[in-house]
């Protein structure tokens, strides 16, 4: 794939932005700075970067509980997630929603949801409206390969198909969902494959190399965006940290993190751009540290909002 210089160095500095968010959220987390729960996505930046990369901006993703990658990558303002991760009147969802639910409408971002396999109806809704509205919207689902045994995906899947809806249906398949590893839940070799059982096209591609991703996606939405439906794709990536924050994954196959990290999709852009004169020392050392900046803003930010009053408690309660 053709991709020009500067979108590259975007989705570097994307991918560079999404590893250290996390990292340091896991940090503060560990320290109890805020509240709650947290699942990052270390390992996973090229996924989510490509993905969202291949998107345009008033196009949708429905994020999962793992979604702050996701969120970053299709525009959510860090310091407004880093506020709501604190529980801050300041955060994307005044502070009511947490790490697993998060919502920027300005930005597409459908609100994330903790159930798994229930923000695919979601996307499938959303593509419906758009299809409706004649507007040319694309929406994307994000799910686990986990969740890919709920019956709400079959349903959803079986239904967008049907109905040729500007969808797609993106698995990153990381290995594990949460103390299980993939060959305990699953008989076929890809979530890809079956994607034939609901009439559409299913692929497989290497969730750490972003380009791949990029291009994968970015066919996936063409084809949704021109009226011919749904595709599946399953990105094969690893989470290297636990399933949430804390977790001292017993259950993890020996050495493969190490394994895993040898295929950093970080590193292995860096490489390329390094290796096609897009990047050097000087430029990466300026792309870390405006993101480092980036960083450090977020969580003052997040520090200095408000918690909502106690009496907005019941503001925006409808049922
Ligand atoms: C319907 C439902 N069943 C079980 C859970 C508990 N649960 C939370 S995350 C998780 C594993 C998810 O694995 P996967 O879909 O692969 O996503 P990952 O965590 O790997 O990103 C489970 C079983 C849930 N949230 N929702």
């Amino acid at each position: 794939m053709n991709v020009p210089p500067e979108k590259m160095l975007a989705m570097y500095r994307m991918m560079n932005l999404i590893r250290r968010f996390e990292l340091r959220a896991s940090e503060l987390f560990r320290d109890g700075r805020f509240p709650g729960w947290i699942h990052v996505c270390v390992g996973q930046e090229a996924s989510v970067t490509g993905a969202c990369f291949a998107l345009r901006p008033d196009d949708y993703i429905c994020p999962t509980h793992r979604g702050h990658g996701q969120s970053l990558a299709k525009g959510i303002p860090p310091e407004r997630m880093m506020a709501e991760l604190f529980g801050k009147k300041t955060g994307t969802n005044l502070g009511r929603g947490g790490s697993m639910h998060l919502c920027d409408m300005e930005k597409g971002i459908l609100c994330g949801v903790a159930i798994l396999g229930d923000g695919l109806p979601m996307a499938a809704g959303a593509a419906m409206s758009a299809k409706l509205a004649g507007n040319g919207r694309v929406a994307l689902g994000f799910f686990g390969e986990g969740a890919s045994n709920e019956g709400i995906v079959h349903e959803t899947m079986n239904l967008a198909a049907l109905w040729d809806l500007p969808v797609v249906f993106f698995c990153e398949s990381n290995q594990y969902a949460e103390l299980s590893h993939r060959s305990a839940h699953l008989k076929v070799d890809t979530v890809a494959a079956r994607a034939a059982g609901y009439g559409m096209p299913g692929v497989t591609v290497d969730g750490n190399d972003v380009l791949e991703v990029l291009q994968a996606t970015s066919d996936a939405v063409g084809r949704a965006r021109s009226g011919k439906g749904p595709t599946l794709i399953e990105s094969v990536t690893c989470r290297l940290h636990g399933h949430y924050e804390g977790d001292p994954q017993v259950y993890r196959v020996p050495g493969d993190i190490d394994e895993w990290r040898k295929k950093d999709p970080i590193a292995r852009l860096e490489e390329k751009l390094m290796k096609e004169g897009v990047l050097d020392a000087k430029s990466k050392e300026t792309v870390i540290g405006e993101v480092d900046r980036t960083i450090a803003f977020a969580v003052e930010f997040a520090e200095k909002s408000p918690y909502p009053a106690p009496e907005e408690a019941l503001e925006l309660v409808y049922a």
